[in-house]
């Protein structure tokens, strides 16, 4: 496994520096000040690998290209988008970029509904169905949202609604709407309620009509440009908004690979993403599709009831990592008797806590640096004691 950092670029407050220290040799990293819809331009890649190249460290992944509204819900923009995303693919594969992650959510990309959930090793990220669901029914008053959600459910959110401070209803606002680092929007309600409408008549079939469109557009290119993409998965990994999520689960991830058989049409394997759901088998996925995983995200999470869970310590909560490692290695060793190179496959630790002792303040939430640090620490342990006793 190459191990590595989500940087944010030059913005971010993490100095590439202090990545390296860290322990990362490879960077993920985008071009997050050009929207989505619009072709990266070679000067800006040149630029950014430069920068990236002159600390001692390789961009060993792209995360993410946007995939626009408009490529999802399937509008009059659509063929310029994917063109625009074709193009940013070739530019990519000129720089000799070899991976790159994007993701499928329609409208809105990671959420959460706590940023800073006390634990004893730090502040967590945590998602709550209740929270949401109050956010979604009461502040938010979506049209019909109780349909969308269980009636216990909707009868707990009802009562924390009736009890919660404007506070706390601005901030899940601004959580939910404003988007997590690395998503590509910032929406206020009233672009937030249009774009519901554009996915008005959008259901599960339609959503993956759109993903197989935009897969038959896009992984040729990748193949000529020698790139592997990785869809990340959903996060939550169920629907929210009343909007469908096709890449859930073990028989979503079947349906996609299906859809377009290819090694460049790969998966980004997340495993908290994976694991926020009870009845996703973490060591049966990643051994079923081990051959098709380009880059891994580890983190790992504690579920308290269905729709409730909050990010825990990278060798806490309900994923075996030494398994989940093993099996890595295992493809990794498979890859290198196929006479393959690119046998290291990429991985960085999804997220940290933040500890008290962190000098980083002002990080991008769950993106701390000495949170993260002590997660790629632990994985690394794990890694280099695997593959000390398996020789
Ligand atoms: C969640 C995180 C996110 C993710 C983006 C898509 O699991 O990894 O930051 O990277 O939603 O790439
Ligand atoms: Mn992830």
């Amino acid at each position: 496994m190459e191990k590595t950092w989500r940087w944010f670029g030059p913005k971010d407050p993490i100095p590439l520096a202090h990545v390296r220290e860290a322990g990362a040799t490879g960077i993920v990293t985008a071009l997050h000040q050009i929207p989505g819809g619009t072709a990266w331009d070679d000067a800006a890649i040149a630029e950014r690998k430069g920068l990236i190249e002159a600390a001692g460290l390789r961009w060993s992944v792209v995360e993410s290209i946007p995939v626009t509204n408009a490529i999802k819900a399937r509008t009059d923009e659509w063929r310029h988008d994917v063109d625009a995303w074709k193009d940013t693919l070739r530019a990519l594969g000129r720089a000799g970029m070899d991976t790159v992650c994007y993701n499928f959510m329609p409208i809105v990309d990671w959420t959460r509904t706590d940023l800073a959930w006390p634990l004893k090793s730090g502040l967590a990220l945590r998602f709550d169905i209740v929270d949401f669901a109050a956010y979604d029914v009461f502040v938010l008053q979506r049209d019909d949202a109780g349909d969308d959600y269980e009636a216990a459910t909707l009868a707990d959110a009802e009562a924390r609604f009736a009890t919660m401070p404007d506070a706390r209803k601005e901030e899940l606002e601004r959580i939910i709407l404003a988007g997590l680092p690395g998503s590509d929007f910032a929406y206020d309600r009233a672009k937030f309620l249009d774009l519901l409408k554009v996915y008005d008549r959008m259901g599960r079939d339609e959503l993956l009509q759109s993903l197989t469109e935009f897969l038959e557009e896009v992984v040729p290119v990748a193949e000529e440009n020698g790139i592997r993409l990785g869809i990340h998965p959903d996060d939550p990994p169920f629907p929210l908004f009343g909007l469908p999520r096709i890449v859930s689960t073990e028989s979503d991830i079947g349906t996609l690979l299906d859809a377009y058989d290819s090694p460049s049409n790969g998966l980004t394997f997340c495993v908290g993403s994976y694991g926020s759901r009870g009845d996703n088998d973490l060591n049966e996925m990643i051994r079923a599709f081990a051959p098709r995983i380009n880059f891994l995200h580890f983190r790992n999470v504690t579920i308290d009831a269905p729709g409730v869970f909050y990010e825990d310590e990278h060798l806490a909560g309900r994923a075996d990592m030494v398994s989940l490692s093993a099996a890595i290695l295992d493809e990794e060793d498979r890859r290198r008797e196929e006479g393959r190179t690119d046998t290291a496959i990429p991985m960085r630790p999804d997220h940290g806590h933040l500890l008290a002792g962190d000098p980083v303040r002002n990080a991008n939430p769950g993106y701390s640096y000495v949170g993260r640090l002590k997660g790629l620490a632990e994985l690394s342990g794990i890694i280099h004691t695997l593959t000390a006793i398996r020789q």
